[in-house]
């Protein structure tokens, strides 16, 4: 039992990444209050290194909602990405296939800019807690019970309790056993991804098909950039000095007439791939968001745009539900899924067509290369990549 203090809110909201923070923003906006625990620390989630890419639709979202200061002054806008296949590069001009762009800013910096909007407007934040718990979902007062950084077990009674605590969080194992359907499917490969004190060599990212396996150039910044290597799944980031990394990067993007510049690697780790959807997204009183629901490949770029669509949606669900109409809230989970669903497939699709699979006929690497020249002079067929790489979003 508790022992603590007991607290009232109306929404309480587990996990700190950009799903949790950017939902107690937008409740905020609209006068609900929240408790938001993470059981990080703060500056451990300003430094997770994850993803860069937004949408159109994600940088609308956070404009809208006051929190795009710096993301307008510091956001690289990328109109198209490099396919490169069979020793040629090839450019995907989005703006002229869809108008729309996309922005390069880190999801660090997206997070960091989350917290300092939380803290300053004095937002009920609580990092490094641990123990944390949900109970009572199927009653009008949800319960979440956590143990704060300074050891005292809390209760906060809730109208609706939000869970964004990624992947391996507690809030989905949460629900009664047997209602949630989890589809799931691991790719025999892994990303090793390198963030490296050096202006980047190109000026869009650069998605190359190679038979040594996937890689891509990303950025940071004008000084920074980000590159990723497909990997065995169970490798060994020991394996991986600094030199066999640049050796094999330059092998998969060599292209003659152009160089890739190297520099100190500052940070570098090894992340599985699945693809895997949980629903309904909710029970009860219980709402999942983000990560804690669903997880892409990162070769479409989707994860942080799919947590950041999913708490648009809640927000409003939320409203409803508290204001007394529930109907938004019955709908959350149809609602968010469609998306998921387009984007699963989109990352599923970007991630068959350009990884070696291991293994393979020659069969696979020629339909991928097939592939990939359609989609690079087909303007149909690159229209449809660009408008899912943008953003797309099903009708309602
Ligand atoms: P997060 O960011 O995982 O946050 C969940 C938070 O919950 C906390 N937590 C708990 N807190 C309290 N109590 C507990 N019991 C808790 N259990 C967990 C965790 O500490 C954490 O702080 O989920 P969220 O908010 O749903 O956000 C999802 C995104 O982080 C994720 O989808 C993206 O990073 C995926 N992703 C990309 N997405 C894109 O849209 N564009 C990209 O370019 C892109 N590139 C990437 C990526 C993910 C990558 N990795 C490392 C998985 C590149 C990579 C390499
Ligand atoms: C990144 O910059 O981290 C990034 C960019 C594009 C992706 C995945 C990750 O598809």
């Amino acid at each position: 039992m508790a022992s603590g203090p007991d607290l009232r809110t109306q929404v309480g909201i587990v996990g700190a990444g950009p799903a949790g923070l950017l939902l107690s923003h937008l409740l905020a906006q609209r006068g609900i209050d929240s408790v938001l625990v993470e059981d990080r620390s703060r500056a451990y989630c300003e430094a997770r290194q994850r993803a860069g890419v937004l949408e159109a639709g994600s940088v609308t979202l956070l404009r809208e909602a006051g929190l795009a200061g710096r993301l307008d002054r510091e956001g690289l806008e990328h109109g198209g990405i490099y396919l490169q296949f069979a020793g040629e590069r090839r450019h995907l001009d989005f703006q002229d296939l869809t108008g729309r762009s996309v922005t390069v800013y880190a999801q660090t910096e997206v997070v960091k800019d989350l917290i300092a909007a939380r803290v300053a407007t004095g937002g009920h934040l609580e990092f490094e807690v641990s123990g944390t718990e949900v109970a009572d979902l199927d009653t009008g007062r949800p319960l979440l019970r956590y143990t704060t950084r300074e050891g005292t077990r809390t209760e906060v009674a809730c109208d609706a309790i939000a869970g964004c605590d990624g992947f391996h969080g507690i809030c989905r194992p949460s629900f009664p056993a047997g209602l949630l359907t989890a589809v799931e499917r691991e790719y025999p490969y892994a990303w090793l991804g390198i963030l490296a004190d050096v202006p980047p060599s190109t000026d869009e990212l650069i998605y190359a098909h190679h038979a040594h396996g996937f890689a891509l150039h990303s950025l940071r910044s004008p000084l920074l950039s980000r590159l990723y290597l497909q990997v065995e799944p169970d490798d060994d980031i020991a394996a991986w000095p600094d030199e066999r990394i640049w050796a094999e990067l330059q092998t998969r993007f060599a292209l003659p007439g152009w160089e890739l510049k190297e520099g100190p690697i500052l940070d570098k780790g090894i992340t599985p791939m699945r693809s895997f959807v949980s629903s309904p997204m909710r029970y009860g009183r219980l709402f999942l968001a983000g990560d804690a629901a669903h997880i892409v490949p990162p070769t479409g770029a989707k994860g942080l745009n799919l947590a950041m669509s999913d708490v648009a949606v809640l927000a409003d669900a939320l409203a409803g539900l508290l204001g007394g109409d529930p109907r938004r809230a019955d709908a959350y989970s149809d609602t968010c899924l469609d998306r998921v669903w387009r984007c699963t497939h989109f990352s599923w699709w970007m991630t068959s067509m350009l990884h070696a699979t291991p293994g393979a006929d020659t069969m696979e690497a020629a339909l991928q290369l097939a592939q990939l020249r359609y989609v690079t002079t087909s303007r149909a067929a690159a229209t449809s990549l660009a408008e899912n790489y943008t953003g797309y979003q099903p009708p309602r």
